[in-house]
């Protein structure tokens, strides 16, 4: 497996799969939700409604995946997956790890040669760049996959030398 690193836009990057960082709801948020959203058009979001309706009734579990088509981004699926909040005073990393895991399991049932990762629970969930990034690259090196290319698409210089720095 490849691991390579980018800073950019995740909606705009050319994988077989990108990774969205969603909410339970499945239902669109803020950040890469929002983002993935916006660009990839209603399609995303009319097929989580039918996983809702379906398998999913009670919502996507954190540390989950599910796949959908990939509307009008240049990926072929979006991988929607639940990461932890941050807590202080509970140890959440194992269901932040299980993201990256399920996400290339995902990815495996799919036959997706290549998957772009955002840092996921990192914003809004407010976990610290530099712990979620080790728990990152642990977990997708450790990962039994077929998936050959893995890329980590950062959003600013900033998270991108704390990526760097890890692997
Ligand atoms: N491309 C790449 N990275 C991005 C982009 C982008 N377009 N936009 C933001 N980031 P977040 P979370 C970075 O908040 O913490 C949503 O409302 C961002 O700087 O997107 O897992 C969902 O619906 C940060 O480093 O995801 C959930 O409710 C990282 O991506 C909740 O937010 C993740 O930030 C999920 O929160």
């Amino acid at each position: 497996m490849r691991l390579t690193l980018v800073q950019g836009d995740i909606t705009q990057q050319r994988a077989d799969a990108v990774v969205n960082a969603a909410n339970s709801s499945l239902m669109g948020g803020g950040g890469v939700d929002g983002a993935i959203h916006r660009r990839g058009g209603p399609e995303i979001l009319e097929e989580c409604r039918k996983l809702r309706a379906g398998q999913y009734s009670k919502g996507l579990p954190t540390g989950q995946a599910v796949a959908t088509t990939a509307g009008r981004l240049p990926a072929r699926w979006v991988i929607h997956t639940v990461g932890p909040v941050y807590s202080a005073s509970e140890d959440r990393s194992e269901l932040l790890a299980s993201c990256y895991r399920e996400s290339l399991r995902v990815a495996d049932t799919l036959g997706a040669a290549s998957v772009a990762f955002p840092a996921i629970s990192t914003g809004i969930y407010g976990w610290p760049m530099d712990d979620a990034a080790r728990i990152a690259v642990e977990a997708v090196r450790a990962a039994d996959t077929l998936v050959e290319d893995v890329r980590f698409v950062l959003f600013d210089a900033a998270a991108y030398a704390v990526f760097e720095a890890r692997l």
